[in-house]
């Protein structure tokens, strides 16, 4: 009984310099609070537009519920939740791609654009997994994170220079500005997270360990600028859209 209720207790006390642990509390409540008001603003906007504002609310929302139990683990456990972390991955960023797709339908983009997308952020994703937590020893970190990083290429190269770049031309004004600057975020921001791979890597990069940015401190750095700024910027575009309207 005494087990039972002291494996219920709902918090453990978080010590002063546990930056993992903090980042994924405040982590969790930027992730609840940014849900709540993509939730509550979408109804503001007309049908198209809804839709982009919806999907970020998802993506901060799915966020939110991993980053509760990823601090609950990393509270109780002490590891790092690499599962819960890449499970919160594959459902939020194929989203990412959805939404790009969603700005540049006005443009007459085809579902193929936002297929090719999220096949390519799921091979980057489970790459980067079994370099991390399966093939984690000898060469596998690098051949893994190497093919990992083809793909984030192959995503970068797409939007900045393939078709979706042509399509947000096409369409100008809001949607043109709100895809350049998405942009940035998977050029810029996105690539925080190779960062983060490289100081997990027993041998790499730990040292960045030692200014507190350890693996899963980049990592939640880079998912409250990607998962809220990204939401943000859709939801500027469908300000400005409003606007011009
Ligand atoms: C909300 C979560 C996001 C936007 C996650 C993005 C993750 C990446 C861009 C991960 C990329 C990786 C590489 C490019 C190589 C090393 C392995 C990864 C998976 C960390």
């Amino acid at each position: 009984m005494e087990n039972f209720i002291t494996s219920i207790s709902l918090a453990t006390k978080m010590l002063s310099n546990d930056y993992v642990g903090f980042t994924f509390f405040v982590g969790c409540m930027a992730m609840m609070a940014a849900s709540a008001f993509f939730f509550f603003s979408m109804n503001d906007f007309d049908t198209k537009w809804k839709t982009s504002i919806l999907v970020s609310g998802l993506i901060t929302f799915i966020a939110a519920v991993h980053y509760w139990y990823m601090r609950d683990y990393w509270a109780t456990v002490g590891e790092s939740p690499t599962f819960f972390r890449y499970v919160d991955w594959v459902l939020t960023v194929p989203l990412m791609c959805v939404e790009f797709y969603l700005i540049l339908k006005v443009a007459g983009a085809k579902k193929s654009l936002m297929w090719k997308l999220i096949a390519a952020s799921i091979v980057m994703l489970v790459t980067g997994y079994f370099g991390e937590a399966v093939y984690n020893t000898g060469t596998g970190p690098a051949v893994w994170g190497l093919i990992s990083g083809l793909a984030y290429f192959y995503i970068v190269y797409e939007i900045w220079f393939g078709s979706a770049k042509q399509l947000a031309e096409q369409a100008g004004g809001a949607v043109l500005t709100a895809h350049k600057t998405l942009c940035w975020f998977v050029l810029v921001g996105w690539a925080i997270y190779p960062l983060g791979y490289m100081a997990g890597t027993p041998g790499w990069y730990e040292g960045l360990g030692n200014l507190g940015l350890n693996m899963d401190v980049i990592y939640n750095i880079g998912d409250a600028i990607n998962k809220i700024g990204f939401g943000l910027v859709v939801y500027g575009a469908a300000l400005a859209a409003k606007k011009t309207a």
